[in-house]
């Protein structure tokens, strides 16, 4: 990996054999760029984002902890994006089970709580995170929070990941059929997917519950299929603000919620609790596909 600096922030770029690419800022641990072979953009960034620690960058894969969402005291979906975090030189070798091969181009990141963090929220942690990018150009982004203190603590969290589309009129959401879901417009009252797949025509935010398999995005226009794989994440967020509640959002243009669609893969309804000395991993597998129109596939 290379790195370089934006705004005083050291930003970290990957490259996978085959040319994909990803740009990884030190500042909240955000992947800001994740681009194909042919440096074609996957991932949304918001012309007016800014990149002004503490403010979060509006785009890319924002990460929510300790919390997602505002509750209590912390700020909203908690301060890890707000945060520096320093490059892993030596990180503890991933547990066997890791899909991580020594061809990857990876990065690791480490958060820790400082002074200030531990008044907030009063608990050691060590937050791990490994972005790795596979020769055929896909992403992984691997979360490992550990409990380093004398007393249990609960989290929730979030990958926020902003997917690029072509048009929000030409995406099609599969792989959240007969889920239940907590539509946030509607005072978190729960209810059941009945639709084959999710299209979207107006503002949306719900959390489906209980995903265990994959959920792919589809942009027909751009005749491609981001699939999305994930461990330890059981909850998915879809999120649109659309119209209305775009132009209220400073770092965001009044129109460019057509480019932008949320699916995260997040931990919500149950949020994780640890032991001292108890890790958690959550670990979000991104990867495109190119259909033509005749298929769907
Ligand atoms: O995922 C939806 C949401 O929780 C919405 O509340 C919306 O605020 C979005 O996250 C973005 O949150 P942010 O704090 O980045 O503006």
């Amino acid at each position: 990996f290379s790195k370089d600096s934006r705004d005083g922030v050291d930003q970290v770029f990957l490259r996978s054999s085959q040319g994909a690419s990803a740009l990884i800022s030190l500042h909240g641990g955000q992947v800001l760029s994740w681009k194909t072979d042919r440096g074609e953009e996957l991932l949304f960034m918001s012309s007016k984002a800014i990149f002004k620690p503490p403010h979060p960058v509006r785009g890319g894969i924002p990460i929510c902890f300790p919390q997602f969402g505002n509750r209590g005291s912390l700020e909203q979906h908690g301060f890890a994006r707000n945060k520096i975090w320093l490059v892993d030189d030596s990180p503890p070798s991933m547990n066997q089970n890791d899909s991580h091969s020594p061809n990857n181009a990876c990065i690791d990141l480490l958060l820790r709580p400082s002074e200030d963090d531990l008044k907030l929220w009063p608990h050691s942690f060590e937050f791990r995170l490994r972005v790795s990018m596979s020769s055929d150009g896909g992403l992984t982004l691997t979360s490992r929070i550990r409990n380093i203190n004398c007393k249990p603590f609960s989290f929730s969290f979030a990958y926020h990941t902003y997917f690029l589309v072509s048009d929000i009129s030409e995406v099609r959401v599969e792989g959240l059929e007969t889920l239940d879901y907590l539509d946030n417009l509607c005072h978190k009252e729960r209810f059941t997917e009945q639709g084959d797949a999710l299209t979207f025509e107006s503002e949306i935010y719900r959390v489906y519950l209980g995903s265990t398999g994959t959920v792919a995005v589809f942009d027909h226009e751009r005749k491609r299929t981001i699939i999305i794989k994930k461990a330890g994440l059981p909850d998915i967020v879809v999120w649109n603000p659309w119209e209305k509640k775009s132009k209220m959002m400073v770092d965001l243009g009044d129109e460019e919620y057509r480019q932008m669609i949320c699916v995260d893969g997040a931990v919500i309804e149950k949020p994780i609790a640890l032991k001292p000395g108890e890790e958690w991993t959550g670990r979000l597998e991104l990867s495109v596909k190119v259909f033509n129109v005749e298929s769907k596939e």
